[in-house]
């Protein structure tokens, strides 16, 4: 990463517009131009990644195109009316050859290093289990003697004030900010796929297979992500949602939990659900 440069235009552009508060939604926002602002190192490096690759693109069409003018203007049937017979020139030749393998080699080796460190974390402090259903997503927590429970949409007619449309849902997923957490996904029916944008996850979850990645959360906050695999006619509504809270209010939200999904008699919102039967 370091071989990019730190600054982040595209969130320069976007703090423009934006409020503080609002430049740290961990959600879409209206007339968004960037990415989600970082939650996570990886999601920093992502970015940085990103930002520098634009400026590299740019660069690269700007002289292309220098190029094209300059042959447009200099060789046209007027100013150059006997053109050359040359048909090989063994050093440009070399050097339109060496030149772009050095700027691949150049993007590959940053590439690879944050491909390597989104990949796993060597050590977990914890593990959180998503399964796509059909369509609601379920979470476990097995470090927690095995929480479990269902997150499911909240539909247009149930919102609250401030609720988020097609993001929020009845039961927020908790993590704590700080903890370096395994994510495992998999799925009971189809492929879907649990997506949080401003912690750079996009994590397949197949039926009969599971796969894995982590995250460490810098800030509290709520993250909101959606299913990112066309996995039915409601995969528009099975939204995730992440509320990260400090270190000491987890095992109380846990204590707590606990006795709330003991007794679910799931009675809970399942209409979505029931569109399918
Ligand atoms: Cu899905």
């Amino acid at each position: 990463m370091r071989l990019i440069t730190k600054g982040s235009v595209l969130g320069a552009l976007a703090a423009l517009g934006l409020s503080a508060t609002a430049a740290l939604a961990g959600e879409p926002l209206p007339w968004q131009m960037g990415l989600q602002p970082a939650a996570t190192n990886v999601m920093q490096d992502l970015v940085t990644m990103h930002d520098g690759l634009l400026i590299l693109i740019t660069l690269i069409s700007l002289f292309v195109l220098a190029l094209l003018l300059y042959v447009v203007v200099r060789f046209n049937e007027k100013s150059n009316p006997v053109p050359s017979k040359t048909t090989h020139n063994t050093l440009i030749e070399v050097l339109w050859t060496v030149i772009p393998i050095l700027i691949l080699v150049a993007i590959a080796v940053p590439s690879f290093q944050l491909l390597y460190f989104a990949d796993r974390s060597a050590n977990p402090e914890m593990t959180l289990k998503a399964i796509g259903h059909q369509w609601y997503w379920s979470y476990e927590y097995p470090d927690h003697d095995n929480l479990t429970f269902d997150s499911r949409i909240i539909r247009d007619e149930d919102l609250k004030p401030g609720q988020k449309r097609l993001l929020e849902t009845d039961n927020r997923v908790v993590l704590p900010v700080d903890t370096d957490i395994r994510i495992l996904t998999t799925s009971t029916d189809v492929i879907h796929a649990f997506a949080i944008p401003a912690a750079a996850i996009k994590l397949d979850a197949n039926p009969g297979k599971i796969n894995e990645t982590w995250v460490r959360f810098n800030r509290p906050g709520v993250y909101y992500g959606q299913c990112s695999e066309l996995c039915g006619v409601n995969h528009g509504f099975m939204p995730i949602a992440i509320e990260v809270v400090a270190k000491a209010a987890f095992p109380t939200w846990v204590a707590r939990a606990k006795r709330e999904f003991a007794s679910n008699t799931g009675t809970t919102n399942t209409r979505v659900a029931r569109l399918a039967e």
